[in-house]
């Protein structure tokens, strides 16, 4: 009886422990889930370089903060290049000024590179730009309080593995002989301290950066701590961890200038360079628009993310005019046009012809990039009653609004209002109720059921994992589903196959996929560590019937522990043994 008493009761203080932890993510989480957009900085003695060493170039389009290990530049010389830093223009206030007339509403600064510099006063290592050149000035303070006055979020990149100055950290092998190195040394004497002093001497962080990953969840784990004990409210981003473990921050990271396929619904960030480098090129002014940049910022927020674009300012502590230009532009629109980002949730009408939508309680805005020629904006996948329609920059002119074919039809202006972007608000009756779940159209060999086209519910979450890809997870009770809704138009026996990744500690849940009324159910088996996806055949279900049918995975009870890292779902028309027919002539 006791035993029983003591299993319960831990299973519920574990329950509670990760609905505390939960809620407190929840809240780290708000500011960075209504900022949306950031503004990333690379800068470091790599702009002296600019690009260049000793005749050798940096390719268009290559990271020019990566010059040291392209070019296995000796540390001795990257150094002695390091000492003639000094970004006399460097005006933080101007930096901080552009990043809120662009719109954003976080700032994050490369406080440490790979290269091992510290752009900050580091009493951890003098290789630093107070004490290792003539500028003496500390740019991470003056940022810090430049972004507390103009109300922006100051956040720290850190590179916390790689470091090719240090003799034991991971990635110059020209230098220093990588058996020789003693990683944990790396971590005692420089990475680790390098961070404490960053949350103990820069006021409130929003978020520290990690970058590449570490080589195993422990050694990653004590970052994690570092941050959780010193700035609990502080944000830790996806690449703390390994890419092939489970998310030890608080949000996830796409991989450099990457897009999600459909939204996602864990918060997520991508990073995106203005042109084709982080650090200062001269040889690179490959720049992206101002409507490119407008259009992808509104496609990452309608898919549940946010959007941190660098700009990688000059040696002397400028901003190369062309970001400056560009930001200027974006910032207009977003003077204009900032209600439709902020604070808004992704939109699960997923992509439409004409452009993409976000949410903020019961208004739609619907972004529209490409007019349409017969000033008809046809809006698909809403249930709701539409109560208003207008120009978000012209509230008083009502647009007319009518239904046709399940489709809302709204006649626009002849000629947009905006020409990255015209936003069009529609109001809607009471919560959004996007149409059931998106019809997947079966293929000649049956039905592919994947993240992309399913409808989450409860805790069942789509997310990504650099090494897991796209997958559904956290899911951890019977109310936690994905579910799928099926033309069914030919009848007859279906196998059913599952594909999924779980690790050890998952194996022997029970779970339940549902075909319409035909329920299957097995047990979660092991496939290994981290994200290693296998196929399993659940058997056939026979669908005697035409029509539409939907189909839910779900976890059978729930038992706390999370189900499995879902890919898909397969159900392959069984192809009946056609009779053999004996050949013509023959006995
Ligand atoms: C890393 C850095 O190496 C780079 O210099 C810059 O700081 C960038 C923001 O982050 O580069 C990466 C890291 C991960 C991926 C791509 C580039 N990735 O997993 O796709």
């Amino acid at each position: 009886m006791i035993k029983t008493f003591a299993a319960i009761a831990l299973l519920a203080g574990t329950a509670l422990a990760l609905n505390v932890q939960g809620r407190a993510a929840d809240d780290r989480l708000r500011w960075f889930r209504d900022a949306k957009f950031g503004m990333f900085i690379h800068w470091g003695p790599y702009a002296l370089l600019a690009g260049e060493w000793n005749g050798n170039k940096i390719p268009i389009g290559a990271e020019a903060e990566w010059i040291m290990h392209r070019f296995n530049i000796p540390v001795r010389e990257y150094r002695e290049m390091a000492r003639g830093l000094n970004p006399v223009k460097f005006d933080a206030e101007r930096w901080v000024g552009l990043a809120k007339a662009a719109g954003m509403r976080y700032l994050v600064i490369t406080a440490k590179h790979h290269d091992g510099f510290a752009m900050y006063h580091s009493g951890v290592s003098d290789y630093n730009i107070a004490d290792w050149t003539r500028f003496k000035r500390d740019p991470l303070k003056e940022l810090s309080e430049a972004c507390r006055k103009a109300g922006i979020r100051f956040g720290v990149y850190y590179s916390h593995r790689e470091d090719w100055d240090h003799p034991d950290g991971f990635g110059n092998g020209w230098d220093y002989p990588p058996a020789g190195k003693n990683f944990e040394r790396y971590l005692a004497e420089k990475s680790l301290p390098q961070v404490r002093e960053l949350l103990t001497g820069y006021g409130p962080l929003g978020l520290v950066w990690f970058d590449r990953g570490m080589d195993t969840p422990e050694q990653a784990g004590r970052f994690v701590d570092l941050v959780r004990t010193l700035q609990p409210q502080c944000l830790i981003n996806g690449r703390v961890g390994s890419y092939s473990q489970e998310l030890l921050g608080d949000y996830q990271d796409m991989g450099d200038n990457g897009m999600p396929p459909g939204g996602l619904d864990e918060p997520w960030e991508t990073p995106q360079t203005l042109n084709g480098t982080w650090g200062y090129s001269r040889f690179d002014q490959q720049w992206k628009s101002a409507g490119n940049v407008i259009q992808r910022l509104v496609e990452i927020v309608s898919k549940g993310g946010n959007y941190l674009l660098n700009i990688g300012p000059m040696a002397d502590g400028t901003i190369p005019a062309p970001s400056v230009a560009t930001l200027e532009k974006v910032g207009a629109w977003m003077a204009r046009n900032g209600e439709s980002i902020y604070g808004t949730t992704a939109s699960p009408l997923g992509e439409a012809p004409w452009g993409r939508c976000t949410v903020k309680g019961q208004k739609i805005y619907l972004h529209v990039f490409h007019w349409p020629s017969d000033a008809v904006l046809r809006v698909h996948g809403i249930a709701n009653e539409v109560t208003a329609a207008y120009p978000l920059l012209d509230p008083g002119r009502k647009l007319p609004v009518s239904r046709s074919e399940g489709a809302i039809l709204i006649a626009v202006p002849e000629r947009r209002l905006d020409d990255e972007d015209t936003v069009i608000a529609m109001e809607i009756a009471g919560p959004l109720k996007a149409e059931r779940a998106p019809l997947v159209q079966a293929s000649d060999e049956g039905f592919e059921l994947d993240y992309l086209e399913a409808r989450t519910a409860g805790k069942a979450m789509k997310r990504f994992n650099r090494d897991g890809g796209f997958h559904i997870a956290k899911w951890t009770g019977p109310e936690d589903t994905a579910s799928w809704r099926l033309i069914v138009g030919r009848t007859g026996a279906y196998r059913v196959k599952i594909r999924y990744a779980a690790p050890k500690a998952q194996a022997g849940r029970t779970y339940i996929v549902a075909v319409g009324p035909h329920e299957m159910s097995a047990e979660v088996r092991a496939t290994g560590d981290g994200f290693q996806y296998a196929t399993f055949d659940l058997g056939t279900v026979t669908i005697a019937k035409a029509g539409t049918y939907v189909v839910t995975v779900r976890p059978a009870d729930a038992a706390g522990r999370e189900l499995m890292y879902f890919k898909s779902l397969t159900l392959e028309q069984a192809i009946e043994p056609s009779p053999i027919r004996p050949e013509p002539g023959a006995k």
